[in-house]
């Protein structure tokens, strides 16, 4: 049961937008009323109504380390007894910039900002400033934030202009935007013979996270690096998801390729509110006050986001090293072949994979590669199945079309249950 939570709901509401402070959050994709949380502890989260879950959501990524990790808490704790932020230089805001750069193979230099978003509205200011052209390209069903420019959708045409994709985007915001579908390298090819001199820059998830978790395709990324050089555009990697969950040095390290700009956030703060953009020190001397595009934040580079992620970044350097992340991927295999297998069993079109931290699970016969399958997903047996294991202990993304999370802290007793959570739940869906 979950009363306390239906209440706290109804008092949410009368007071912020569908009660909650970030659409998703409110359930619409799978319906239902969201729990409300009341204490994390490593892979656990707990309710206002002491049920308790294995949380595969992980606030949507951040938490690597799990709940409350003694290491991180006790940097956050430490750091708010000096005061919670000073408006002036820090050493520790030192220490995460010397780690980004040491970690992410295509970071010189690095600004740190308060969320995804600021991280990705700025690199592409940046990219706007730095080539002097006036368009961007992004791709159907990858999404970096709310900044007005990045709410888009595709227009009738491959190479026509973006669309507003949400009321109060301008149509002349919305037309230096071009959107492409994802693994399409016919058509990013095409829009770039006929665009590509207008083009400063192309962002993209180099593993599509918010369409449920997709994967590029062989080739995919080196192309979209090609082109991007081929007509002096930049190629931004947004790894706000990725970044240190694909592997340590992120989807860059993965992959082996070298993005102009990087945008980050989710890890980096362990949780606190941090997102930061950074890359090639010849495109980041233009950032302000070095250079003249400007950006800035009261909070950004606070002294207690910077404590949590530099204790995090440093753990996670010594536990790459020990395998980590070939664990959390091993993890997320033996939760989706529990999942393919049990829907299978039951006749029910089913598919997903894991990598590195993160994994996706479709109501699909075979992985999506694109937003246009990524929607062909069953979204009502994703519903069924999201209830039933949430009644069964199981915290997942609430919509098909986003991505699973592991942490460092999961281990064979949540895998255990997981997948005990997951036979009761195939019952339940019809
Ligand atoms: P934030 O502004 O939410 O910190 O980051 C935006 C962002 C940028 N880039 C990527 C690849 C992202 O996944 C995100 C945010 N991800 C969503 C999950 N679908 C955050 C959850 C939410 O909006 O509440």
């Amino acid at each position: 049961m979950r009363s306390k939570s239906e209440a706290a709901f109804e008092s949410a509401k009368a007071v912020m937008p569908g009660g909650v402070n970030s659409p998703v959050r409110a359930y619409r994709a799978v319906g239902g009323t969201p729990f409300f949380a009341d204490k994390g502890e490593g892979p656990y989260l707990w309710d206002i109504d002491g049920n308790r879950y294995v949380d595969y959501l992980l606030s949507w990524g951040p938490l690597i380390w799990g709940h409350a990790h003694p290491e991180i808490v006790k940097a956050v704790t430490e750091a708010a007894v000096k005061g919670t932020s000073f408006g002036v230089p820090t050493e520790l805001e030192t220490r995460m910039a010397r780690l980004v750069v040491d970690i992410v193979p295509s970071v010189d230099v690095v600004r740190m900002v308060n969320s995804g978003t600021e991280a990705t509205m700025s690199a592409l200011r940046l990219a706007r400033a730095f080539t002097k052209r006036p368009c961007i390209v992004k791709f159907e069903g990858c999404y970096h934030g709310h900044a007005d420019s990045l709410l888009v959708k595709a227009g009738s045409g491959v190479a026509t202009f973006g669309l507003p994709d949400s009321p109060g985007v301008t149509p002349q915001t919305a037309e230096g935007t071009l959107t492409v579908p994802y693994n399409d390298i016919p058509a990013i090819e095409a829009l770039f013979e006929q665009r590509g001199e207008q083009i400063a820059a192309v962002i993209v998830e180099p593993v599509a996270g918010n369409m449920g978790c997709i994967r590029p395709k062989d080739g995919f990324l080196q192309k979209l690096r090609a082109l991007t050089q081929e007509y002096g555009a930049l190629l931004i990697f947004d790894e706000v998801m990725t970044g240190f969950r694909v592997a340590l040095g992120g989807a860059q390290a993965r992959f082996g390729i070298q993005p102009d700009l990087t945008t980050m956030g989710k890890v980096i703060g362990a949780g606190l509110p941090v997102g930061a953009y950074g890359g090639r020190r010849d495109i980041m001397a233009m950032v302000a006050p070095e250079g003249p595009v400007y950006q800035a934040g009261t909070l950004s580079g606070n002294p207690l986001a910077m404590a949590a992620g530099v204790v995090a970044l440093e753990m996670l350097k010594n536990a790459a090293a020990g395998g980590l992340y070939d664990r959390m991927q091993d993890y997320g295999q033996k939760l989706v072949e529990t999942f393919v297998a049990e829907g299978k069993r039951r006749g029910i079109p089913v598919s997903g994979h894991a990598i590195g931290g993160m994994f996706g699970l479709f109501f699909r016969d075979a992985s999506p590669e694109n937003y246009e399958q990524a929607s062909q997903c069953d979204k009502e047996r994703y519903a069924q199945f999201f209830h039933a294991m949430l009644n069964n202990g199981v915290s997942f993304a609430p919509s098909q079309l986003e991505s699973g999370f592991l942490s460092a802290v999961h281990g064979e007793t949540e895998l255990n249950l997981t997948q005990e959570a997951m036979v009761s739940a195939f019952r339940q869906v019809g």
